[in-house]
């Protein structure tokens, strides 16, 4: 497949060769679309994809592919790794989607936060596991319509800290709550606020994979969404907030720096989309590894690295939460 070189803007985000990775075609059952991946490395070093599975009824769940080099040799589960259950938890009535991960190196167990798709709209649930067969759902921690939602790995001040993009009367911002516990949720604060007018990242922005931890800060890859005569933009823009109080955005960029070029980003189920939903840092601590679905029917790789994306930030970034005033 042939990608349009249509920019001389730097490449940050190198797309991976074989790209799409993983697909419809390559599921063990009959599926509509694999797209949204949140991703983890494993204790063994390989690589864990939580996809979100749709099927034909527009229903999704998760389920889990494994590979040793994160590229291909995916073993994907034969069945769902873990499927919506309205019973007990009504607000997952129309599936569950777009997990991200995070490890908890304090309860030794993998935070996934997700979508639940409820009557009410999209919710916040959270789910602790260890190994991706067993999770300890917690529910609904942030009500509709919230989503773009993932845990700090570790806690701040004492608190932990979810990072999350409810939809309120002020618009489509990002937004950190903090909790004892993880079950009560409070002291919400406004961390990066969607820009005005043309901006690329105008009305709605969200998370895109859980905040890197990085020397100099938190480094934030988020979408921005712009919306368009011909449909939804989905582009990825770049974020540093401070380590102790991820409250404070030390730098943003004001142009996106990946957006969909590729034909396999450029039309699907939704055209013209890019959406990770989870990374991976290679072990000499500087490559990461982004997961992303691919216009709402694929998942793509792009590759890369700390260093890269700060120095970029250090030449194109500014401290103001807003440019647009
Ligand atoms: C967003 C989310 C994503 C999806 C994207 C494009 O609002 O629902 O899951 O990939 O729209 O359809």
């Amino acid at each position: 497949m042939s990608v349009a070189i249509t920019t001389r803007y730097e490449p940050l985000l190198l797309r991976h060769p074989a790209n799409p990775i993983l697909s419809a075609k390559d599921w063990p059952y009959s599926i509509n679309s694999v797209f949204n991946a949140g991703a983890t490395l494993l204790a063994d070093g390989s690589t864990l994809l939580l996809c979100r599975v749709e099927d034909r009824r527009g229903i999704s769940h998760l389920n889990a592919a494994r590979s040793r080099n994160g590229v291909d040799g995916w073993e994907i589960d034969n069945e769902p790794t873990l499927l919506s259950s309205p019973k007990e938890f009504p607000e997952e009535l129309w599936g569950i989607e777009d997990p991200r991960i995070t490890f908890v190196p304090e309860l030794q167990q993998y935070a996934v936060t997700y979508t639940s798709y409820s009557r009410g709209g999209p919710g916040v649930s959270l789910a602790l596991t260890k190994d991706f067969r067993n999770f300890e759902r917690y529910g609904v921690i942030m009500p509709p319509d919230d989503k773009d939602s993932a845990l700090l790995p570790r806690r701040i001040g004492g608190y932990w800290a979810l990072i999350h993009r409810p939809m309120t009367p002020l618009g489509s911002h990002m937004w950190i709550s903090y909790s004892p516990d993880l079950r009560h949720w409070g002291r919400h604060r406004l961390i990066l606020e969607a820009r005005r007018g043309a901006w690329w990242d105008a009305n709605k922005i969200g998370l895109s994979p859980p905040p890197i931890e990085t020397s100099r800060g938190w480094l934030v890859l988020y979408h921005g969404v712009r919306h368009t005569p011909s449909g939804c933009l989905y582009r990825l823009g770049l974020a540093l907030f401070d380590l102790e109080n991820p409250e404070k955005c030390l730098s943003r960029g004001d142009s996106w720096i990946f957006g969909p070029e590729a034909e396999y980003e450029r039309h699907g189920d939704v055209d013209d989309v890019v959406f990770p939903c989870g990374s991976t840092m290679d072990a000499d601590g500087d490559t990461i590894n982004i997961y992303y679905g691919a216009a709402d029917c694929s998942i793509a790789l792009a590759r890369s690295s700390v260093t890269t994306l700060l120095n970029w930030l250090d030449a194109n970034g500014s401290c103001d939460r807003r440019r647009d005033r």
